[in-house]
């Protein structure tokens, strides 16, 4: 018998509150601007918002770098502003997950002032410290995912602190008991408050492999991460303790995001009987259109087998044991249509088809602010329009590696974390409506004017409408929240068929992920006489017998029995 719980059949919403909505006019999102569309949310159909960090920082990472637990970043209000959102919320039946940023902190987090002041400090402990290697290079040849090695040599001491991320992150030591116990207070400081959950920022990397040797030299990303910080020695350990000592004393869901990880990985974290997290987002997912030599904005050759690949993979792995998670995009990602669909001819068809897979298959479905309007990637000029760390980073090493601009904006336009940050476009009044600024933090999509929220309520035909029902097509049949999965036509070059089956229930899904028509052979099912429960195409579908004949991005859902 399935076990069911809520946060399986919860459709989450993620609210990046940076671009949201606006209401001090600063140009910056802030917590009363989401108050305000707690309605908008809710008619959606979600059930969940996952927020990205609100905490104070210095945002060198837009919120990820942390230098307080306790206090709302003041560009977005107040603890005040934060607990009307919870209650007004809750009043809803909305529910909220935070973000858990604890691999690392904010170099202005008080712990890491106290820290570098000197070796027998109380707090030194905090952070990875090692000492320079004899030539005074560092360490190891880690490197940073915003470029440059991962360590960070400190005058005072004459150390270097090790930073996974931007030199304003330093990553947290939890082989310090005392830091695990930090983060379970501030774990409970939250709970108590009456959060629902945490998505639990890289807490893959929280176990340093102890001998912190270099990387193999024949892999000069880096990003092959293998199992010098993702799945480290302790990582088991680190979580069935925060399970133990805090998660398991609260109704509460949890989501690890976890790069790195296959899904024999992930089974040691979220299998059911591990007393670890309850799902985690994998990254394979997202690395099917990766380039040859695997750097992050090399652009690769995609196809339809390689989502099937995936998708398959990891339903066959963890179905039953544990529970997944899907998502198509998210604040670190290019926007969906854009990647996987078509954002030009066929924005509206590839959107809703992507939607179809989204929210059909096994695993609780995260939806990115805008990815319901199908809102597209940005065409950003030039560095100056950046406001990640990342890509500024990234485009400037390149170009001091003497690359042109031409050479490197492709990349970054492809798949810069930028792409999903602008604004949500609300209107087509200045600005979107997101903000009565002069100036927003960050480029409004200049197609604002077509692709925005008051257009799509008003289009019947609109890829909002089609998310909200699609929802409610998930949320009415059992099946696609806890049915089994099979590929159908394994073999079609365009269409992604696959079926859920579950007791006496069974559905087909048929996704066209081309801009042509083809045909796929769903053998043995004979669709002439079943019922068609939806498609993002209105009338003319086309079946004879068990071939069905698929419009460009056309996507339909079958009731089988
Ligand atoms: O992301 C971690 C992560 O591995 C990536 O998605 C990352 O942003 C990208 O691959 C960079 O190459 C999380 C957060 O979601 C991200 O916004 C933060 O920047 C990062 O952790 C550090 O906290």
């Amino acid at each position: 018998k399935k076990e069911k719980s809520w946060w399986k059949e919860a459709v989450v919403y993620q609210v990046y509150p940076r671009s949201f909505n606006d209401t001090t006019g600063n140009g910056i999102g802030d917590l009363r601007g989401i108050i305000e569309k707690l309605d908008y949310i809710k008619d959606l159909g979600v059930d969940v918002i996952w927020l990205n960090p609100v905490y104070e920082s210095p945002c060198d990472d837009m919120g990820y770098d942390i230098s307080n637990y306790r206090k709302i970043l003041p560009q977005f209000g107040t603890m005040e502003d934060f607990d009307l959102l919870l209650s007004e919320m809750h009043k809803r039946g909305l529910k909220l997950v935070m973000d858990l940023v604890v691999n690392h902190t904010s170099d202005e987090h008080r712990w890491f002032v106290e820290s570098r002041k000197s070796k027998d400090n109380p707090y030194r402990d905090y952070y990875i410290w090692k000492k320079p290697k004899a030539d005074g290079s560092p360490p190891n040849n880690w490197v940073s995912y915003f470029g440059g090695s991962a360590w960070e040599y400190d005058e005072q001491t004459g150390e270097y602190y090790l930073h996974l991320f931007s030199k304003k992150q330093p990553d947290l030591n939890w082989e310090n008991p005392k830091v695990r116990e930090e983060v379970k207070d501030i774990m409970r400081f939250w709970l108590d408050k009456g959060v629902d959950g945490f998505r639990m920022d890289v807490i893959g990397f929280i176990s340093k492999d102890p001998d912190f040797e270099d990387f193999p030299t024949d892999n000069p990303s880096g990003k092959d991460l293998g199992d010098k910080y993702a799945n480290g020695p302790r990582l088991h350990e680190f979580l069935q303790e925060l399970h133990d000592d805090v998660l398991s004393h609260y109704d509460c869901m949890t989501v690890g995001e976890c790069p790195g990880v296959s899904p024999e990985d992930a089974l040691l974290i979220v299998g059911k009987d591990r007393r670890e997290l309850q799902t985690l987002f994998q990254f394979e997912g997202m690395d099917i259109d990766y380039g040859k030599n695997g750097s992050r904005f090399s652009i690769g050759n995609w196809d339809v087998h390689g989502f099937k690949k995936v998708y398959t993979k990891w339903h066959k792995k963890l179905y039953g044991k544990a529970w997944n998670s899907i998502y198509l995009m998210n604040h670190d990602q290019p926007r969906a249509v854009s990647r996987f669909g078509d954002d030009k001819k066929y924005r509206k068809e590839s959107a809703k088809m992507l939607a179809t897979f989204l929210l059909s298959m096994w695993g609780t479905p995260y939806i990115y602010q805008g990815e319901e309007i199908g809102m597209t990637n940005c065409p950003f000029e030039g560095v100056e329009e950046f406001r990640d760390i990342e890509m500024i980073n990234y485009y400037n090493e390149q170009i001091s590696k003497g690359k042109t601009k031409e050479e490197i904006m492709p990349g970054l336009l492809y798949r810069g974390r930028d792409n999903s940050r602008t604004p949500i476009q609300w209107n087509d009044s200045r600005n979107a409506v997101f903000s009565d600024a002069e100036e927003t933090w960050i480029k409004v999509n200049p197609n604002y004017t077509e692709i925005n929220v008051e257009e799509a309520e008003k289009d019947p035909d609109s890829i909002l409408h089609y998310f909200r029902r699609m929802i409610k097509t998930r949320k009415d049949n059992d099946v696609l929240i806890y049915g089994d999965y099979e590929l159908v036509d394994e073999g079609n070059d365009d269409v992604y068929a696959y079926r859920r089956f579950l007791d006496n229930e069974e559905m087909l899904v048929l996704l066209n992920f081309t801009d042509k028509e083809t045909s796929c052979d769903v053998s043995p099912y004979n669709l002439e006489d079943k019922e068609l429960i939806i498609s993002n195409y209105k009338g003319g579908q086309k079946v004879k017998g068990t071939e069905v004949t698929l419009r460009p991005y056309e996507a339909r859902i079958y009731k089988i029995k």
